[in-house]
């Protein structure tokens, strides 16, 4: 007879997971605790990339004491444990060779050295084991991993700063502050979470961003520039030290071109700053996953550059604001939310 699920120790994967956030890219973050009776009696994460599983922090961390329990106790894990000889043995085989009975996964693995591998390990040597518990914020969790592994390319964010008429810039497309200082940082914050950044050449020469976390304490993304061609400046911010740059000139600019150039350099995600025509281009194809869109309510621009739209209407933003996918950030310093 099967013994109950508690999801909420896999809330408590999730929590754990988390504290990886920022150091194992481009791997997941992951959790797992083990379950005694109603007592946890281990807990661990993927701390660093190349470093541990989470599986094997969690059994390292039993007390001695304890030990005698693991061969009846139940795994909770928010990804499916893996398979494969990577940078550390098979955590499957850790699980066999320590006789746990029960395993409950959060979600399958989409790596393709794992796969269906893991699972198929431990039901294979007898182990009761349960996939799908709290599936969708497992997930939602590693999003960027997901998408990177399910579709073959970058999980793929749009940012723009727009002003109440929706003008992103003045009527020339010369730059206009829009956002505060403390959303700056934010931006800065939001690089720092990405792997990859990309501008259009344009922006290059109206901006000249350097693309940089530099209000933010991280990494820098690699920064991609489209239609990059010889007009471009090698004094500008964006060819400085700091960062790499990978510039696609107008010809080899196609959409699924860069994407698939950057999956193959195992870039997981890409964060779109602009110009227009370029969010426009991710918008038409579809090929977006998250809008992020700053807002100032107090300023007008009149004759402003307008913001993108999609197949020529804006209002399709409006219908999907509220899901998760698309999130408006106050701009203006009273009304900046926490982040
Ligand atoms: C797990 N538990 O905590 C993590 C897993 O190079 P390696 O050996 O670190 O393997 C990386 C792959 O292992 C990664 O792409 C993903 O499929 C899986 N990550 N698996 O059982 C963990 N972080
Ligand atoms: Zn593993």
């Amino acid at each position: 007879m099967s013994l109950e699920i508690h999801p909420e120790y896999m809330h408590r994967c999730i929590e754990l997971a988390m504290k990886g956030a920022g150091t194992v890219a481009p791997n997941p973050m992951v959790g797992a605790v083990l379950v005694h009776g109603d007592r946890i009696i281990g807990e661990g994460y993927h701390r660093q990339y190349g470093q541990a599983h989470a599986e094997v922090e969690c059994l390292a961390a039993v007390r001695p004491e304890d030990q005698h329990l693991i061969s009846g106790s139940t795994l909770y894990v928010s990804l499916e444990p893996c398979a494969h000889f990577g940078k550390t043995p098979p955590c499957a085989d850790l699980i066999v060779r320590q006789h746990i009975p029960r395993v409950v996964v959060g979600c399958r693995d989409p790596f393709p050295q794992v796969d269906g591998r893991g699972i198929e390990k431990l039901q294979l040597a007898g182990i009761e084991t349960i996939v799908g518990i709290l599936e969708r914020e497992c997930r939602q969790l590693n999003r960027r991993f997901f998408t990177f592994h399910e579709q073959r390319r970058p999980y793929i964010i749009l940012k723009w700063a727009e002003s109440a008429n929706r003008a992103i810039a003045g009527a020339g497309g010369e730059p206009v502050k829009i956002s505060h200082p403390l959303s700056d940082r934010l931006v800065h914050r939001w690089r720092s979470e990405e792997a990859a950044i990309a501008v259009g050449a344009k922006t290059v020469l109206k901006d000249n961003p350097s693309l940089t976390t530099r209000f933010w304490p991280g990494r820098n993304p690699v920064r991609v520039i489209f239609g990059g061609n010889t007009a471009l400046p090698t004094s500008a911010r964006i060819f400085s030290e700091e960062a790499r740059t990978i510039v696609f000139r107008g010809s080899e600019s196609s959409l699924d071109h860069v994407l698939s150039v950057l999956w193959q350099e195992n870039l997981q995600s890409l964060l779109v700053e602009g110009g227009t025509l370029l969010h426009e281009a991710f918008l038409t194809a579809g090929l977006w996953d998250e809008l992020r869109i700053i807002t100032n309510e107090r300023l007008v621009l009149q004759d402003g550059y307008p913001a993108p739209r999609w197949q020529g209407a804006y209002p399709f933003l409006e219908q999907r604001a509220g899901t998760d996918r698309i999130v408006y950030y106050h701009g203006t310093e009273d009304i900046l939310p926490l982040y």
